[in-house]
């Protein structure tokens, strides 16, 4: 059985003391041991920002890309190598600003990856401009007059996408988080898991004492129904109740592999079908 000091890497963490991104790097650790994976075994796929600073964090396969590109890294590596769970992490900055187009396409294909974003409604490492998730209203870095834009609420824009694993998890909450993480690992097809996240030095509005006190588990409600348009009626950031856990999920979904008509005939990976060729005559015009 792995164990999670497997996964400690000697690089110390330079988050602020208090960040959520220390219960996001315990509960991905626990998550993937609880689910048997050693670091040998999985890929977890950055992007830029606090959030990214775990890459050396974390003793595994790692991969840490471009701003607002980790989707389709994290998509390519999984669609070449079928056996490897490969989790994509990111914070809202990167997700919904600069990469906004792969989160939707992501979910269009049903990419067999966990998506896990850091939503601390900030652009965290670049100290605190306003994202998407940001609340309207709220002086931040750069916007010092406050925010005009409308918020964007990530739960509900999957879910009105079509998203077959859509999750809400707390840095207040690790064991839900662990469970929140592990359910989308092993879920077929794109799963995502917004995580609201304490950033103890710039989001002063929906801060863990703010969280503490709305969030709720969505099983215990007792007119619960795995329903999209339930999950969507609950998906709100409200002031009355913040709800948790697994707001929607398909358990039927397909990956979009196993999706694909002609890849039925095959059992084999992609990884395994690579053959070397010699193109040496080709090479050979252009001398
Ligand atoms: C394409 C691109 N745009 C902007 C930047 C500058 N940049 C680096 S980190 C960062 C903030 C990251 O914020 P977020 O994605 O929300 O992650 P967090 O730091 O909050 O975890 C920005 C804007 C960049 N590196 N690349």
């Amino acid at each position: 059985m792995p164990t999670v000091a497997e996964y400690n890497s000697p690089v110390m963490p330079t988050w602020c003391p208090g960040c959520g991104d220390f219960a996001i790097w315990s509960a991905i650790k626990q998550a993937l041991v609880a689910e048997g994976f050693g670091p040998k075994d999985v890929l977890i796929c950055f992007d830029i920002g606090c959030n990214g600073n775990m890459a050396d964090k974390i003793n595994a396969y790692v991969y840490k890309g471009l701003h607002g590109r980790v989707i389709p890294a994290a998509a390519g590596a999984k669609l070449a190598n079928q056996g490897m769970p490969v989790l994509a992490i990111a914070g809202d900055g990167g997700t919904f600003d600069e990469g906004m187009q792969h989160f939707v396409h992501s979910i269009r294909s049903d990419y067999d990856i966990t998506f896990i974003v850091h939503n601390n409604c900030d652009f965290g490492l670049t100290t605190g401009q306003p994202t998407p998730t940001t609340w309207e209203g709220q002086v931040m870095n750069s916007a010092p007059w406050g925010v005009v834009e409308k918020r964007l609420n990530p739960v509900k824009l999957a879910l009105s996408l079509g998203a077959s694993f859509v999750a809400r998890g707390f840095t207040g909450n690790l064991p839900q988080l662990v469970s929140l993480i592990r359910s989308g690992i092993t879920h077929k097809g794109f799963s995502y898991v917004d995580v609201l996240q304490h950033c103890p030095t710039y989001n002063h509005f929906q801060d863990h004492h703010w969280l503490s006190e709305r969030v709720y588990d969505v099983a215990t409600k007792e007119d619960y129904r795995n329903e999209r348009d339930y999950a969507y009626s609950i998906s709100e950031i409200a002031d009355d109740g913040v709800a948790t856990g697994i707001l929607y999920q398909d358990k039927e979904s397909q990956s979009y592999m196993q999706q694909l008509p002609y890849r039925k005939e095959y059992s084999s990976n992609l990884i395994d079908e690579v053959k070397g060729y010699d193109i040496s005559a080709s090479l050979a015009e252009f001398r």
